[in-house]
This record gives structure tokens, C-alpha cells and sequence, in this order.
């Protein structure tokens, strides 16, 4: 039997309830608990509704308050592992689920998939879903981009979404992850690449399912509301660049289906806000960072005080900024988080109007080969054709 656990920090109390109703009413699903990241709106109209729903679905629903158990910002690494302590300390469930609260697709086929899944005697199970050919810049600039130029001969560079929130893992795999260090100081949005490289590190066996209906969720609008979370993220992978990663994991994944049209013209970003972006919050000491950069990208973001430019970011001149900020990011010091942010920018503005606006297949096509690409440069250096 399983335990669902949803972390959650500001969400719509009613989406969050519909998707415990979900979980409580599947057959394998023993126990529902909700994370909090404080008591929240959102906090106190679950809390209210659990013992109803307990009564209705004969479940034990459970609200908690995030442990302080990492070391970095307190957010939602803090949830997760506070919903992996209360699995192994305070249950005896043999498998623990992870969604996010803001989902509004969620159906009782994502968790029978996991489940089947791991019947099958993988240790992790993860969702993929379909996504547009300009959403999860993170994921494919920063974190696929890393995992490649780092782990090359690892599963990592392969793990179609390595930042999902949307996991399965049996309690021998979540116990190696609660048990790492590296995993459990990681309390901000690096979490999903802690939990991915750890259980890549620890060679568990991973089944990647793909979810046709895909994740409807809250959407952002320009790029700036994710600068922490890209920050983060980098900071994840940056802060694991010595860590050794053994090959041999059994990675499988379910081979996706046809993307439908909504999510093939859906635009990931407000194009226009973004590109402004640019052109602000320069500082004396941003301009001075620059000379650790190649020519092209100094000279081009230098530019870009005066109009915003962005076609020198092509995917090599990308590697190469990627190399020299794992070397010299500093995530505290607060130009260096600007000039990240408007280096990723440059990428991803790059990235839309050279390769996505000539369409979706072209684009997704371009992201994986962009992979292969990047593992190939750092097994045997310079780029594939
Ligand atoms: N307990 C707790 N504490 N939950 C949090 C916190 C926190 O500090 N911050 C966010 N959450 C919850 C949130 O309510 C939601 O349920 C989930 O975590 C994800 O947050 P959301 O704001 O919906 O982020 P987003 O952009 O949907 O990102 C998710 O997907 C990304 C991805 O798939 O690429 C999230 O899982 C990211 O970590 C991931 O990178
Ligand atoms: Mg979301």
C-alpha cells in the first residue's frame, strides 16, 4: 500500500482538495498527507476539510507544517523531505508518491501507472508529460545541459524530466535518499535535481511513464518569476560538480505518444517582457564578471545595455558559459545571481526564435539532439555535427 503526499505553499485550497479526493479514492492508496510550507490560506481550508474526508473514504488524511531539516532557503526541498521522514518514521507503506497540489490534471491514472510500474520492481518511477517546445527552459538549458557536460557516461543526461515533482519511490529508495546528505540539506527548488542525481548516484533502477494528458498547472509569465528557481537549480548542479556518478543505471522509459495540438502552440513565455529584461539591473561589477567569458558572449551581452541581443547565445557559446559559471557562480552574491539569470535569458531568447519558431517537432527534436550533443562534447570534446 502507498502513501500520496502533496507539498504545498499558497495553492487554491480547491484544487489541492480535489486532488486528495483522487487519491484517497484509489484502491492502493492507504494514506494522504499534505505538506505545508506554513499555515497558510491554503493550510487552514485543508486542515478544516480532513476529518470529512477521512470519515467519507475510511483514510487517515494528515496536514503537517514543513520540518526545517535542510540548509539552504526553506521551501520546497523542506516539504519533500518532510513527506519522506513521516513515510519512513511515522508509516509502514511500502511506497510513497509525490505530486504537485496546483495540478489540475491529475487523474487516478497517474498514480495506477506508478503502481504498475513498480509491481514490475523498478525503485522509482517517474511521470513525463507532453510539453510545449518553449516550457521547461530550466530543465533543458540548465539541468539537462549540466547533467550532460557533467555525467556524460551517467543515466542523468537521459532522464527525460529530471525536475519533475511527480515521482514513485519503494521505501528502500527512499530511504537512500533521506539518508544522503547531499539530499537532505537540499531545502529550496534544487530538490528535484537532488532526488534525480542521488537516485542515478545510488544506481536505482528508474521507469520514466508518460502521461498523455499532460500537466495542466499554475503558469508563469515572463522569465522573471522563475529567477529563483533557476538559481537554484544551477546552484544544485553547480554544488555537485565533483560528485562521481557511476553508469549502469536502468533507466527505461515509456515511449511518448502524439502531442496534441494545444500543447504543440502553446507559447511558454510572455516573449516580449522577457526581452526587456535584458537591458536592466546592470551593475560596474556584472560588466567586470563578463571578461570571464568568452568574447563573443561579452561582447554581446555588453550590447545588450544598450538593446537587448541575444543571437550570439547559439548552443556552443552556451557550453562554454555553462563551463565558466560551474567554475565562478557565486549564489550569494547578488550580481552574479543577475548576470545568471540574464546569461539564461540570452539562451533561451536564442533557443525560441532560432530553433522553436520553425515548430514543434523541429524544436524537440533539436533539444534532445542538443543533449546528445553535449555528451558528446564532454566524452570526446569539441561538438557532434
Ligand atoms: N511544502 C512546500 N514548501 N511546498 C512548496 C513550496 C514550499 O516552500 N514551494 C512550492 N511548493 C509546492 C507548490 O505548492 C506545488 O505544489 C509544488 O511545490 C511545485 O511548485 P510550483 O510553484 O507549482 O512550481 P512549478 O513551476 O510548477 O515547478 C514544478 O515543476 C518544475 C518542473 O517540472 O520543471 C516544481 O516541482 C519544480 O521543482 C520543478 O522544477
Ligand atoms: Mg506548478
Amino acid at each position: 500500500m502507498s502513501l500520496v503526499v502533496f507539498p504545498f505553499k499558497e495553492e487554491k485550497p480547491e484544487v489541492l482538495l480535489r486532488n486528495v479526493r483522487i487519491a484517497l479514492a484509489h484502491p492502493r492508496v492507504k494514506e494522504v498527507l499534505c505538506v505545508g510550507a506554513s499555515e497558510d490560506h491554503c493550510f487552514r481550508a485543508v486542515s478544516a476539510a480532513i476529518p470529512e474526508l477521512s470519515r467519507e473514504y475510511g483514510k487517515r488524511v494528515t496536514v503537517i507544517v514543513q520540518e526545517r531539516l535542510g540548509e539552504l532557503r526553506p521551501g520546497k526541498g523542506d516539504g519533500m523531505n518532510t513527506g519522506l521522514k513521516y513515510f519512513l518514521e511515522e508509516t509502514q507503506h511500502a511506497r510513497i508518491h509525490f505530486y504537485d497540489a496546483d495540478i489540475v490534471s491529475f487523474s487516478e491514472e497517474w498514480i495506477t501507472k506508478a503502481e504498475d510500474a513498480a509491481d514490475e520492481g523498478y525503485q522509482v518511477v517517474r511521470h513525463y508529460f507532453p510539453r510545449s517546445s518553449t516550457d521547461a527552459m530550466i530543465t533543458w538549458m540548465i539541468t539537462r545541459t549540466g547533467f550532460a557536460l557533467l555525467w556524460p557516461r551517467s543515466a542523468l543526461p537521459w532522464i527525460e524530466q529530471p525536475l519533475g515533482g511527480e515521482l514513485l519511490l519503494t521505501r528502500a529508495a527512499a530511504e537512500l535518499l533521506l539518508s544522503d546528505p547531499r539530499v537532505r540539506r537540499q531545502s529550496d527548488w534544487g530538490i528535484d535535481t537532488l532526488y534525480t542525481f542521488s537516485m542515478v548516484a545510488h544506481g536505482l533502477p528508474i521507469y520514466e511513464i508518460y502521461i498523455d494528458a499532460g500537466k495542466l498547472h499554475k503558469l508563469y509569465g515572463a522569465l522573471t518569476d522563475l529567477k529563483t528557481m533557476l538559481i537554484e537549480c544551477f546552484s544544485a548542479v553547480q554544488g555537485l560538480k565533483d560528485e562521481d556518478v557511476p553508469a549502469g543505471t536502468v533507466h527505461h522509459f515509456e515511449y511518448p505518444g502524439p502531442v496534441r495540438q494545444g500543447v504543440k502552440e502553446r507559447v511558454g513565455y510572455d516573449f516580449e517582457r522577457t526581452l526587456w529584461l535584458l537591458r536592466e539591473k546592470w551593475t560596474d561589477r556584472q560588466v567586470e564578471l563578463l571578461e570571464l567569458f568568452p568574447r563573443p558572449v561579452r561582447e554581446g551581452m555588453l550590447a545588450c545595455r544598450e538593446y537587448p541581443r541575444f543571437s550570439f547565445m547559439d548552443e556552443d557559446a552556451w557550453a562554454e558559459t555553462y563551463l565558466v559559471l560551474l567554475e565562478r557562480f557565486d549564489p550569494a552574491d547578488a550580481d552574479w545571481r543577475e548576470l545568471l539569470f540574464k546569461l539564461w535569458i540570452a539562451r533561451v531568447l536564442q533557443y525560441t526564435t532560432a530553433v522553436a519558431l520553425r515548430g514543434y517537432d523541429h524544436a524537440l527534436h533539436y533539444l534532445h539532439r542538443m543533449v546528445a550533443r553535449y555528451v558528446h562534447r564532454a566524452l570526446l570534446g569539441g561538438s557532434a555535427a
